[in-house]
């Protein structure tokens, strides 16, 4: 049995997504961040960076969107959600570690600039960059990892539930979606996806 430590509308959407796309046997465990609960003594003990999603597993817990994503195609190898080829694979996790370490680090600056820097002039000028920042990514996306109509090609695999997030970056900093071809018809496939709506009900979208 897995457990999918969540908040309401953030980026464990994604694992969220590829648990039901899979057909896992899971549960779920609210941890609203609005509420701070992501920084009581309970859930510090599953995830001490405080963030989520983290994913409790029969082995312990695994933090990460994209170390999420992998576990959850690994341990349901009938969903063929990892590419194949060695060359492939390490597409999909330079896609997945984009997505992570650059572009959701973007985003998080339009909230948490107090992480990177002291007073409200500097929290102002990096709020002032983040649209930009966020473009500069979709461009990327968009021009290099993207193959259509998945990710990935043909087949849809652990990085189309991680691109979900991306739009919904987009639409909250003010990038039309409509100047990323690519991006705007993968989230309109996404859309119509069963998985993707049964969750984004959950999560109130
Ligand atoms: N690198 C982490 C980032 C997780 C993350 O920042 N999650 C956000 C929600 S989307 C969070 O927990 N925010 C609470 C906070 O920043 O205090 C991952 O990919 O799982």
């Amino acid at each position: 049995m897995l457990t999918l430590y969540y908040s309401k509308g953030t980026s464990a959407i994604a694992p969220h997504i590829l648990l039901e796309e899979v057909g896992a046997d899971y549960a779920v465990h609210e941890v609203p961040i609005a509420k701070g609960a992501h920084q009581e003594p309970a859930y510090l003990e599953i995830n001490p960076k405080a963030r989520v999603p983290a994913l409790m597993t029969p082995n312990g817990v695994i933090t990460e969107n994209p170390a999420i994503l992998t576990y959850i195609a690994a341990t349901h190898p009938q969903a063929h959600l990892l590419p194949d080829t060695p060359f492939e694979r390490a597409q999909a996790d330079a896609l997945n570690a984009y997505i992570c370490a650059t572009m959701h680090v973007a985003f998080a600056h339009l909230q948490r600039g107090a992480r990177w820097a002291d007073g409200e002039q500097a929290h102002a000028a990096m709020k002032a960059k983040v649209a930009d920042n966020i473009a500069d990514c979709a461009s990327v996306i968009e021009a290099h990892h993207l193959k259509g109509p998945w990710a990935m090609g043909d087949h849809y695999t652990i990085c189309d539930a991680y691109l979900t997030l991306p739009p919904r970056w987009m639409a909250k900093v003010g990038v039309d979606l409509a100047a990323y071809p690519k991006l705007k018809a993968h989230h309109e496939a996404m859309l119509h996806r069963p998985a993707t709506l049964a969750v984004m009900a959950i999560h109130g979208l």
